[in-house]
């Protein structure tokens, strides 16, 4: 074996290395507030990404994709698949947080801006609140101002790759401020409305709102 190339033990002991150096830097491990930069509390990170939803994995085609965007808004939309691919599109990193205490770091999203479609639908003063509608029969609630956060997408790519149909695909909404309850997957329909409704898992002891940074997880 030649000197200047690192033996089994070497190599491994690099991979160890850089691994540990990867953890002190995401602050691996630790509790409490020290990590409160990027982990929320509560939280341990994952790097697979998991698959959580009903059961019920619809299959939804292009040709047949509808987007509905209605309710309290001036210029209520339908939206197909070209009317959707032809909007501004924009990309986004960002951290998944789920209530089931798993984070996933640097997803990277590409979709249309909520802010773009509120540009375009117009909510009326009355509008409060926003209610996703998906093909799973799933709804979640969360308030306009958390709809319209610059990092809000109605996203149809991860990593590049269209969205699978087990992760929402065609298009789901990706709300990363909140537990990821909130990012309605197979959405159908954004729906304005000026009374708040709660959805299925805020019906069943969720927190209305969801923020894992003040770890809303139960109402
Ligand atoms: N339509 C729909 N959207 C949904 C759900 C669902 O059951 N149906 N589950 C929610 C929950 S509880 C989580 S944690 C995330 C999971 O998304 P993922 O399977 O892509 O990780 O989707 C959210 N959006
Ligand atoms: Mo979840």
């Amino acid at each position: 074996m030649s000197e200047d190339k690192p033996g089994i033990l070497g190599q491994i002991k690099e991979k160890l290395v850089s691994s540990k150096q990867k953890w002190a830097k995401e602050g691996r491990l630790l509790t409490g507030t020290s990590n409160a930069e990027r982990l929320p509390p509560g939280q341990r990170l994952v790097r697979e990404w998991p698959v959580l939803d009903l059961g019920i994995q619809p299959h939804v085609s292009h040709e047949d994709w509808k987007l509905s965007i209605d309710g309290e808004v001036e210029n209520p939309l339908a939206w197909d698949w070209q009317s959707f691919a032809a909007a501004p599109q924009s990309d986004d990193v960002s951290d998944i947080h789920c209530v089931t205490a798993w984070s996933r770091y640097d997803n990277h999203w590409q979709g249309v801006k909520s802010q773009y479609l509120i540009d375009l639908v117009k909510p009326k003063p009355a509008a409060k609140h926003v209610i996703f509608h998906s093909h799973d029969g799933y709804t979640t609630n969360v308030t306009l101002e958390m709809f319209a956060a610059p990092d809000v997408l109605i996203a149809h790519s991860w990593e590049g790759e269209p969205l699978t149909r087990q992760h929402g695909g065609p298009a789901r909404i990706v709300m990363p401020q909140f537990y990821f309850w909130k990012s309605a997957k197979w959405v159908r329909r954004i729906e304005f409305a000026a009374t708040d409704r709660p959805g299925f898992w805020e019906e069943r002891g969720y927190h209305n709102i969801g923020d894992p940074w003040n770890e809303e997880r139960y109402s």
